[in-house]
C-alpha cells in the first residue's frame, strides 16, 4: 500500500482568479456523480472534499494542498446534470473551461469517466476540446469495483477505445475499495514534482 497523500483544504471559489498559488496544478474533471470528491478522499487519509448520492454536489473549486510539495489538487463541479437549475449549469461549464485555459500551474487534467457506464457524450467532447486546446490529459475510469471481474478486460478496451486512448493508458481506480490508488498517487507526486 502506498502512503495516503496528505491533502489540505485550502480555498473553495468560483473565481479563477481568487484561487490560491500554487507550484504545480492537477484538476479533476468529469461529469455529475462520476466519482471525482470520492477519489479525491480516496487519495487522502481523511475526507477532505463533500460527496452524495446525488449529483450536484460540489458547486466550486475545492483547492486542496498536497503535503509539503507546493502542488495543489483541485475538485471540480461535474457537468451533464440535468438537474441543476439552468442559471447554475449556465455558470459551471465556462468557469471550468476558464480555469482549464487561464491557470497558469496546471500541469495535468485528469478526465474521470465512469468505469461501469463508459463515456458519455460530455465526457467525449470534453476531451476533444483538451486535445484541441493542447491540455495535458489522462484518462481515469472510476468505480471499478462495479465492473463484473469477467467482464473487466472487455470493458478496459472499449472504455479506452471509445476514448481514443491506449488501453494501457487509463488508470482504473475504485475509491470504494482502493484498486488503483497507489499507481495514481505515484503518478500525482510525478506530475507535481
Ligand atoms: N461503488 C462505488 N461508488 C462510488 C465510487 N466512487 C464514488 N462512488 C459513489 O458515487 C456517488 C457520487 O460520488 P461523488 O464523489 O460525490 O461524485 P462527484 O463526481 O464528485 O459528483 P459532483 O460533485 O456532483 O460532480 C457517491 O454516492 C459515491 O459514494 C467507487 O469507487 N465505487
Ligand atoms: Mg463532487
Amino acid at each position: 500500500m502506498s502512503k495516503p497523500l496528505q491533502l489540505e483544504f485550502l480555498a473553495a471559489t468560483d473565481r479563477v482568479d481568487r484561487m490560491p498559488d500554487s507550484r504545480a496544478e492537477i484538476v479533476v474533471v468529469g461529469r455529475s456523480n462520476v466519482g471525482k470528491s470520492s477519489l479525491l478522499n480516496a487519495l487522502g487519509s481523511k475526507s477532505v472534499a463533500p460527496v452524495s448520492k446525488s449529483p450536484g454536489r460540489t458547486q466550486t473549486l475545492g483547492c486542496f494542498a498536497v503535503g509539503k510539495t507546493g502542488g495543489t489538487l483541485v475538485d471540480c463541479p461535474g457537468y451533464g446534470f440535468a438537474k441543476a437549475p439552468q442559471a447554475v449549469r449556465d455558470g459551471w461549464l465556462p468557469m471550468i473551461t476558464e480555469y482549464l485555459l487561464a491557470r497558469e500551474p496546471l500541469v495535468m487534467v485528469l478526465v474521470l469517466v465512469d468505469g461501469e457506464i463508459g463515456p458519455t457524450v460530455d465526457d467525449r467532447s470534453m476531451l476533444n476540446w483538451l486535445r484541441e486546446n493542447d491540455l495535458p490529459c489522462t484518462v481515469v475510469a472510476t468505480k471499478h469495483d462495479k465492473v463484473k471481474p469477467s467482464m473487466r478486460d472487455k470493458r478496459a478496451r472499449e472504455l479506452a477505445s471509445r476514448c481514443a486512448v491506449p488501453p494501457e493508458q487509463v488508470l482504473w481506480v475504485s475509491a470504494a475499495k482502493g484498486s488503483g490508488l497507489p499507481a495514481l498517487r505515484e503518478r500525482i507526486h510525478e506530475w507535481l514534482a
